[in-house]
């Protein structure tokens, strides 16, 4: 049967985290704010708004609406000037393997991620061609855990909640593509992802055997 496999993009096919985190750490700094690695772990799948309230409420500062949406504005300026050095280089290891497979297989392919950078970051990688839709932080109202990012991946390639197969980074993603009844496959550290229905550390550690199983189930 036709399975519809859904993407999520940053800690999935790309590691963005890590210029989320230079970019956040400045506008952190200009405001006399400290912000760690292990703050910037818990932004992993939260939106941007939520997650400057999040800084905000970890360095006790409250804002101006005006003064918050400037530093959003150049939160994303700063991130945008690392997300356009990218190149397909970036993409995590197997990645394209298992994407190709699926091609191959005729599955159905889509992205459902909280970014809203999503379009640009896969146009930069090369890999916008391989997904049938794309649902990003542009084309949802509720973040992970909440499961809309990841029902309206299912409604654009008209495929069932429990025929779909969810790949995922981060616990909020786990969350939203359960509640959503799909099967989760969590992409990281099994103790972390301990909701998932499956764990990988990576993509180097799923085998097209495995891809083969899930879409004859
Ligand atoms: P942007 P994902 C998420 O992407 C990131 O994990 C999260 O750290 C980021 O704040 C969010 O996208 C919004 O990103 O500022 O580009 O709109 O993991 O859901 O693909
Ligand atoms: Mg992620």
């Amino acid at each position: 049967t036709k399975k519809g496999f859904i993407f999520d993009l940053d800690g999935v096919i790309v590691d963005t985290a890590k210029y989320h985190f230079v970019a956040w750490k400045k506008l952190a700094k200009s405001i006399g704010i400290d912000f760690t690695e292990e703050q910037n772990e818990q932004l992993k799948g939260v939106s941007r708004v939520k997650s400057l309230e999040k800084i905000l409420e970890w360095g006790q500062k409250n804002l101006s609406k005006e003064d918050f949406n400037h530093l959003m504005t150049q939160k994303n300026k700063d991130y945008l000037s690392y997300i356009n050095q990218m190149d397909e280089n970036e993409i995590l290891p197997d990645v394209p393997k298992i994407l190709n497979y699926l091609i191959e297989e005729k599955q159905g392919i889509a992205l459902g991620s909280a970014s809203k950078n999503a379009v640009a970051i896969l146009e930069r990688v090369k890999l916008i061609d391989k997904f049938q839709a794309i649902i990003d932080g542009n084309g949802v109202t509720k973040g992970k855990p909440n499961p809309e990012v990841f029902l309206k991946a299912k409604e654009k390639l008209n495929i069932k909640p429990e025929d779909c197969i969810v790949f995922e980074d981060a616990i909020a993603g786990i969350q939203a593509a359960n509640s959503a009844n799909m099967t989760t496959i969590g992409i990281g550290d099994k103790d972390i992802l301990k909701e998932a229905d499956y764990v990988f550390k990576d993509f180097t550690q799923i085998s097209t055997e495995f891809i083969n199983e899930l879409i004859k189930k």
